[in-house]
């Protein structure tokens, strides 16, 4: 069990089996964790809740074993049978309230949110940290809402009263100004899991967030 939020850490890796150019979970997630990645989501949509489970306790092992944080998207109930370190959830998903309800104090809760009034709203909801998206736009979620740009981004870096990490289509080329517009924490999906070599893209990444940083 690792409980690592975001802004302990730079980056936040997301799984999509669909955007893994046909590598088995293991492959991708082990060379995610190779790289130094300190969070990694499970977000599968298309599989059935027993193959998730399967999935999950792989994860839970290995993240595990790599003293990482391993949250759940959506299922709470998943979530809680592998001992995932956290859930995440959307504005539109079970309320954080009752989520905490079920996971008791300690679990983190991550929750998506899309503008000011979502993150005013986050902390007295009970979330541990919000995303803070899509920055730009993506195809990688269904259903997701029009890009915020950098205007939320900016807002979020001076009122922030949570830990928070930006996403939705952050890239190498965009993450240094990303960073420059105050994320500590970034999350990346098809960037990183879609990428031939994961290690080698985890450093391009790593490395233009640093300068992003240093300004
Ligand atoms: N959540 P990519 S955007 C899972 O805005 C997810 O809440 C978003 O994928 C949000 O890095 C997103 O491939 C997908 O653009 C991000």
């Amino acid at each position: 069990m690792a409980k690592i939020l975001p802004g302990e850490t730079d980056i936040y890796a997301i799984t999509d089996a669909g955007l893994s150019l046909g590598r088995p979970l293991e492959e991708v997630v082990s060379a995610l964790l190779g790289a130094g990645v300190r969070i990694v989501q499970y977000r599968e949509k298309k599989l059935k809740a027993g193959a998730m489970l399967e999935e999950c306790r792989l994860l839970r092992r290995l993240t595990s074993e790599a003293g990482a944080c391993f949250i759940v998207n959506d299922h709470i109930d998943i979530a809680m049978l592998v001992g995932a370190d956290g859930v995440h959830v959307g504005q539109e998903d079970l309320p954080v309230p009752e989520v905490r309800r079920l996971v008791g104090p300690d679990m983190i809760v991550g929750l998506s949110t899309h503008m000011p009034e979502h993150a005013r709203e986050a902390r007295g909801l009970g979330a541990d940290y919000i995303g803070v998206g899509p920055i730009f736009a993506t195809n990688t979620k269904e259903d997701v809402v029009d890009p915020v740009g950098y205007e939320y981004l900016d807002w979020i870096s001076r009122n922030a009263d949570l830990p928070f990490v930006a996403i939705g289509g952050i890239k190498r080329h965009n993450i240094a100004e990303v960073a420059r517009h105050g994320a500590r924490c970034c999350s990346l999906v098809s960037e990183l899991v879609g990428a031939p070599d994961i290690r080698a893209r985890v450093e391009e990444v790593r490395k233009a967030m640093r300068e992003g940083l240093a300004g």
